[in-house]
């Protein structure tokens, strides 16, 4: 959308959730206002029986000001209209972690080696996203494929956060957790 009004961002047509399912390393992130998870970010999807999406995340944080844990997050998707529009439940597994409702959508995902999440949390009064944020996954711990980082950040820019991501690393601070 080069407009960046929310309800012109296109996400992926027809996504299989049985697809997206397993393990997605965060190579880059958009964080929104108050970020929360920092880096070592791996999120493990899966399909329910009943068919309800749902996430395991873990990631390091700061809470308190300046004590460093790996939180272990989990969520639960409610479907849309649209099969790649979520709304994402989430909470973590000690009371003083991060709980939330969000949009959880997906932009664009081959399922086999990357995909690209967004979203925003707060629309500006003109229809622009005021307060979002976006996870780059790969399936590689070590990043993207060259063959695909164009299309990433194409992507980037379609849904306005281009120039707006940091990488994330993967030091091995949740390997245990
Ligand atoms: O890190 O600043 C932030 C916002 C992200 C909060 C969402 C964490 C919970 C995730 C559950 C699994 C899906 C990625």
């Amino acid at each position: 959308a080069q407009d960046c009004l929310v309800s012109n961002i296109t996400v992926k047509q027809d996504f299989d959730r049985m697809r997206y399912q397993g393990t997605w390393y965060a190579v880059a992130k958009k964080d929104p206002v108050g970020l929360f998870l920092l880096d070592n970010i791996v999120a493990n999807y899966k399909v329910e029986e009943d068919g309800t999406m749902t996430a395991t995340a873990l990631g390091r944080v700061i809470i308190l000001n300046n004590w460093e844990m790996c939180a272990n997050m989990f969520g639960t998707f409610e479907d849309t209209e649209d099969p790649a529009k979520f709304k994402m439940k989430y909470w973590g597994a000690a009371a003083y972690l991060q709980t939330g409702y969000d949009d959880h959508w997906v932009i664009d995902t081959d399922y086999d080696n990357y995909a690209i999440h967004y979203s925003c949390r707060e629309l500006d009064v003109d229809g622009t996203c005021l307060d979002g944020y976006s996870f780059i996954f790969s399936r590689h711990p070590d990043g993207l494929r060259p063959e695909d980082q164009r299309n990433v950040t194409e992507k980037k820019q379609d849904i306005c956060f281009l120039g707006k991501y940091r990488r994330v690393a993967h030091t091995g601070f949740c390997d245990t957790a």
